[in-house]
């Protein structure tokens, strides 16, 4: 059994209420659920939380290797310049996915750099809220499989 946490950066409570040509229309909350159930149906845990405060985030991931396996998060615009997430991140050395639901690359400049990025995994961007899907099946195959040199 894997117990994995989602983290959602500021802003994306908002989501489905606002800019839906940009973020979709799917909500959150919805978001939450079907990965519960997908997680459930597998036989692990799934915990998802969101904050707009940068120092809850760190704080949350810093807690997490009492608890969780892994870590699932989109972290809104803190992608782009929280040294304080990506320092978190790299200090649990808990696999990570990085998540978006746009495709970051093909917008702004500013949001074509990720600090988070190269303390992840891996990342999934332009594929809406089925991105999150991704992100845990990701994370799903690599905490099945067996870890190297055990
Ligand atoms: O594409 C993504 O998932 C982002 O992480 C979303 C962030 C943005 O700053 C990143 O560059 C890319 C923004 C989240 C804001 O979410 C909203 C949702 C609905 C309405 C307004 C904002």
């Amino acid at each position: 059994m894997a117990r994995i946490l989602v983290l959602h950066g500021p802003n994306l409570n908002l989501l489905g209420r606002r800019e839906p040509g940009i973020y979709g229309r799917t909500t959150l909350g919805e978001i939450d659920r079907d990965l519960a159930r997908l997680a459930a149906a597998d036989g692990h845990q799934l915990e998802s939380w969101q904050s707009n405060h940068e120092g809850e985030l760190v704080d949350r991931i810093q807690d997490a290797p009492a608890t969780f396996d892994g870590i699932i998060i989109n972290p809104g615009a803190f992608t782009h310049y929280s040294l304080a997430l990506r320092d978190a991140l790299a200090a649990v050395r808990l696999p990570t996915v990085e998540v978006h639901l746009s495709n970051i690359y093909a917008r702004e400049d500013f949001r074509h750099h990720s600090v988070v990025a190269p303390v992840a995994l891996g990342q999934i961007s332009g594929f809406g809220a089925y991105g999150y899907t991704l992100a845990y099946l990701a994370l799903r195959q690599v905490l099945s499989s067996p870890k190297e040199g055990a």
